[in-house]
């Protein structure tokens, strides 16, 4: 048995199970405080977790549970420097870089405050200079397009928060994405674009990520083809990285590099100068207004009692219903055309974070961890997969994210969309029973026995668990608040678990295959020691591909 699992509250709360899957949800709201009691506005985003299957007790549990695996003194572990990324022996400090407040913080007895202020200035300079048209390409011609090349943590934030954004954007700036090393993609952005007007930001905390240094070398390859000159690139290139030696030797020069460091994690580094294209698209300003909004949720989770403090309200639920219902997977589902990419986004936050299945000791977690996070805009999906969420024989818990007020108003669309976020949240708890199917297909005039067979597959046995947040807007403070909201819901899931949330070296071994692959695939010729099933497959791509070529 793991330690956790031996907790007084753990193993109360495995007790509660049975009355919490035999209990319909909606009986809960028996009690009139219920309402009141499971919501909390948090600036400007208001949440409420009453449609979920925990009752007073439990609720009470959960919150015991989360003081027995001491929250609290893990949460100022982490924001007050300490190596909390045990395996990779780092600080996490992303609240660091959003950090409004004039005080110090601490990592091996540095105050890391002045570089990361120092670092922002730089950004804040930068950006004035190329959305003003002071900063010019080799032509002398002003910047009108700018494109992000990174991959995974450099890419995912800034691409989500610059669509989410799109309304406070003016016409100054266009931003682009090129994350995939199919050739596809970067093709695809630099046929719309005239190279004396295009800046290349190269996002990467490592400078070595394979994807992103082909794309790089691509996107100056296509520069060169225009320009015949390599000064251009000092022109049409900036970097951000930790590895300055490494962007030097690509030709970036130090004054075009901006800083990160090894404490801030790639999935956590939109704060950081990683969110340079979120600057230049939007302006500094809304930058920073991003990074109150965040500063704003970390004092309220460093500082809120449990009880009462959303992201481990929002930790909770998912814990619940993962670990104890096994309930496996989680549906993150806008109702806010902007927040498209937002499932996206945390589908690597958590699942990166949190797929796990060894504890901070290296033991095996005996529970379920990290829960498989998808989705995408609510409306759409009704049309798609919400089928299977009203009436699949897996239950999927999901998020319903919606806002009072459009970021984009236009007449008589608002009210539809929300209509169907609250249709949707309640038909997942209500559902809808056999006497209800049956007296509306008798009211249709259908025969009985047609209504007989009809009643299995109309029933909807609701009882389906929704969280509700509902935004006053999605404007870029409280997009702040909601990234970090959910940033500090995975570090709570991640200290019940007593998983190392912030290091992913399940992504390393197939990184490391893919080098040993390339050259062969190249060479065409394959070594010895791959399993028989990826042999015969790349003999199959080899052959195919060394036929292709003959025919051209
Ligand atoms: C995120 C991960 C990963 C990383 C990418 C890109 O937490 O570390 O998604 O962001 O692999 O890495 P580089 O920024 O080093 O290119």
């Amino acid at each position: 048995m793991s330690a956790v699992t031996r907790l007084p509250a753990w193993q109360a709360l495995q007790q509660r199970i049975d009355t919490a899957l035999n209990t319909p949800i909606k009986s809960l709201f028996d009690d009139p405080a219920r309402c009141g009691q499971y919501t909390l506005k948090v600036q400007n985003i208001l949440l409420d977790i009453s449609k979920q299957p925990i009752d007073n007790d439990t609720f009470g549990l959960l919150l015991q549970l989360a003081a027995e695996v001491d929250i609290e003194s893990r949460r100022e572990a982490m924001f007050n420097g300490q190596h909390i990324n045990v395996t990779e022996d780092r600080a996490v400090l992303h609240t660091a870089l959003r950090n409004r407040s004039n005080t110090p913080v601490y990592v091996d007895g540095e105050d890391v405050m002045p570089i990361i202020e120092h670092e922002l200035k730089r950004m804040r300079v930068f950006v004035k200079a190329v959305r003003s048209g002071r900063w010019r390409g080799y032509s002398g011609k002003r910047i009108t397009d700018v494109v992000n090349i990174g991959i995974g943590g450099s890419d995912l934030g800034p691409r989500m928060v610059t669509q989410a954004l799109k309304p406070y954007a003016d016409d100054r700036i266009r931003v682009h994405f090129v994350s995939n090393v199919d050739g596809v993609e970067i093709a695809n952005v630099l046929r719309e674009l005239n190279p004396e007007r295009v800046l290349f930001v190269v996002a990467s905390k490592t400078f070595t990520t394979s994807e992103t240094m082909t794309n790089a070398q691509t996107a100056r390859n296509w520069l060169m083809a225009s320009s015949f000159d390599s000064r251009a690139v000092a022109k049409h290139f900036v970097a951000v990285s930790s590895n300055v030696a490494a962007v030097k030797a690509f030709g970036i020069k130090p004054e075009n590099t901006f800083q990160m460091w090894d404490w801030v994690g790639g999935r956590f580094s939109l704060w950081s100068a990683i969110g340079l294209p979120i600057a230049l698209y939007l302006g500094f300003k809304q930058f920073e207004e991003l990074l109150q909004g965040a500063h704003e949720m970390d004092l309220h989770f460093r500082h809120e009692p449990l009880n009462s403090n959303a992201p481990v309200w929002l930790a909770l639920t998912t814990l619940w219903n993962s670990t104890f219902l096994g309930r496996q997977s989680q549906a993150i589902l806008p109702y806010d055309w902007p927040l498209a990419r937002f499932s996206a986004y945390l589908q690597q936050a958590e699942m990166e974070s949190n797929g796990k299945s060894v504890d901070s000791h290296g033991q095996p977690v005996p529970y379920g961890t990290g829960s498989i996070i998808w989705g995408q805009l609510g409306i759409d999906g009704q049309h798609a997969f919400y089928q299977y969420l009203h009436q699949g024989n897996a239950v999927v818990p999901a998020d319903f994210i919606g806002s009072i007020e459009s970021s984009t108003p236009v007449q008589g669309h608002h009210e539809k969309l929300m209509a169907n976020f609250f249709a949707q949240t309640e038909a997942l708890m209500c559902g809808i029973d056999a006497d209800h199917v049956r007296t509306e297909l008798a009211a249709k005039g259908l025969d009985e026995a047609r209504i007989e067979q009809l009643i299995p597959h109309k029933v909807h046995e609701g009882n389906r668990p929704t969280n509700s947040l509902i935004l006053d807007r999605l404007d870029p403070r409280t997009l702040g608040a909601l990234i970090a909201l959910y940033e500090h819901k995975i570090f709570v899931l991640g200290s019940i678990w007593d998983i190392c949330s912030f290091d992913q070296w399940g992504v390393e071994l197939g990184k490391t295959l893919a080098k040993g692959i390339l050259p062969e695939l190249e060479e065409g010729v394959l070594r010895e020691g791959h399993d028989d099933s990826t042999a015969s497959l790349m003999t199959y791509f080899i052959e195919q591909r060394r036929a292709l070529k003959a025919r051209e």
